[in-house]
């Protein structure tokens, strides 16, 4: 692992750690760190010892979105954001929601604009006490995006996401886990050790079955109950055939601890 780049990656055992490394821009985006990004989660995705991804950042901030000095934003040209989105946040949120193991985000500070929502993005979101979420976009004339604006009203509520995205206020660690916007908030003394104890715990879990849970979870809030209690059927007539499932059922018979292998 190297300090002078701008994603540190580290393996502990079966979890994987991708620490957004710019610090003294509160690891803002960048087209290069972009491209770490995604090539760490393709790398993790194609790694069958990976079975739990953790993403946190380094310094006093987990990631202020995207750096509003990029050469892409701060150019003598009218910036084409569209691109930018299309060519770097919609891939990097297409792959955190598809990421074939579970991943967890561990917002060791202020989380803005784009930062905040790859953080609410990841599956299980812990904040320090002293971390917070800003939906900074409309302070600069934007939309929430990375994946925001499906995700927002789905967490809290339309009312509140409005408020959120127009405001684009502060919400402490605490109020968001209040509100239902990640799962805990801890001591910023725990912060690591919460994340990477969840982390080591799902890594020991079913993983196949953990990605389709966040499958269909995703699916139904978009479908009526009918689809939902339908791709539910073929969801589980696929993982009932996995090796997971029959080790999972053999293991309970025979009172022993189940040994998961898919992904
Ligand atoms: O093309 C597109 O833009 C499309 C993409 C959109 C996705 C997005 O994410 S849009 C949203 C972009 N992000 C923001 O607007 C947030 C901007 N940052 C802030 O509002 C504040 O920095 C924070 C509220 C996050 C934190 O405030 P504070 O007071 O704790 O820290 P600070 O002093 O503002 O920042 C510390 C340093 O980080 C500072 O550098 P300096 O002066 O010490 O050299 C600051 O300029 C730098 N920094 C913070 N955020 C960014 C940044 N540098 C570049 N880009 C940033 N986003």
């Amino acid at each position: 692992m190297s300090d002078d780049v701008s994603l540190l990656v580290a393996t502990h055992g079966a979890v994987r750690v991708l620490t957004l490394n710019r610090p003294a821009a509160l690891n803002s985006f960048t087209a290069e760190m972009h491209g770490r990004l995604i090539a760490a989660l393709d790398d993790a995705a194609a790694d069958a010892s990976v079975r739990a991804l953790v993403l946190t950042g380094a310094g006093r901030g987990f990631c202020a979105g995207q750096d509003l000095n990029d050469p892409a934003m701060a150019g003598d040209e009218v910036p084409d954001v569209g691109a930018v989105i299309e060519q770097r946040y919609r891939p990097l949120a297409e792959r955190l929601f598809s990421l074939p193991v579970p991943t967890i985000a561990a917002v060791n500070g202020v989380a803005a604009g784009a930062g905040a929502n790859v953080a609410i993005g990841c599956d299980i979101c812990f904040a320090a006490r002293s971390a917070s979420f800003i939906q900074a976009f409309s302070k600069i004339g934007l939309v929430p995006d990375a994946g925001g604006s499906w995700l927002l009203p789905r967490l809290v509520g339309r009312a509140r996401a409005l408020g959120l995205a127009m405001t684009g206020d502060k919400l402490a660690a605490e109020e968001a886990e209040r509100i239902g916007l990640i799962w805990k908030c801890v001591d910023d003394a725990a912060l690591m050790d919460s994340a990477l104890a969840m982390a080591a715990r799902l890594a020991t879990m079913p993983s196949r079955a953990l990605a389709a849970t966040r499958r269909v979870i995703d699916a139904g809030s978009r479908s009526g109950l009918a689809d939902a209690v339908g791709l539910e059927a073929r969801t589980q007539g696929e993982l009932g055939r996995a090796h997971d499932f029959a080790e999972g059922v053999a293991a309970f018979l025979e009172k022993r601890a189940p040994k998961f292998t898919d992904r």
